[in-house]
């Protein structure tokens, strides 16, 4: 059962997707990935995000680039904490999808990452899960570990 949704407005924006997808596996949680437009298919938008919870999904992470406002719908139709991803590709470089996602009117809030931050999506949506799941829990603190160890490393090259 896919404890988290990821959905995105085109297949366009795969691949910035994907990094969080890769997160997800990496750190063993379920997910499911869907194409769902907020303006091209928005029954489709408002059936998914009101089942999300009825199927076991606990988070959604929604990407969309332009002024799609993916997140916002999936917000307006479902109180499961909404990570909305704004995507660059637009004229605006991303501007625009980071400022309709984040500017949510008082009352229906999306989680805003940074422009393209999937990655950081995903690593949200595990500290969410987290809060009552102590393995996700545990591989959270371990990839902490991971990063540090990454770092140090470097500096102990560039002090070769
Ligand atoms: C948004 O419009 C999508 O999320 C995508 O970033 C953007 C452009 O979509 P395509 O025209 O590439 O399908 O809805």
């Amino acid at each position: 059962m896919a404890k988290v949704a990821i959905v995105m407005g085109s297949d366009s924006d795969l691949k910035k997707m994907e990094k969080g997808a890769q997160l997800l596996e990496e750190m063993g949680i379920n997910y499911e990935m869907r194409i769902i437009s907020a303006h091209r298919t928005p029954a489709e938008a408002k059936e998914f995000a009101e089942g999300a919870k009825g199927r076991g999904v606990e988070v959604i992470i929604a990407g969309a680039g332009m002024a799609a406002h993916l997140a916002g719908a999936m917000a307006a139709h479902t109180h499961l904490p909404i990570i909305g991803v704004p995507l660059s590709g637009s004229s605006l470089a991303g501007q625009d999808a980071l400022l309709s996602t984040a500017q949510m009117p008082p009352g229906v809030p999306v989680a805003t990452m940074a422009i393209d931050g999937s990655k950081n999506a995903a690593v949200f949506a595990c500290q969410i899960l987290a809060l009552k799941d102590s393995e996700v829990e545990e591989k959270l603190l371990e990839f902490r570990k991971s990063m540090a160890a990454g770092v140090r490393e470097k500096d102990k090259k560039l002090q070769k």
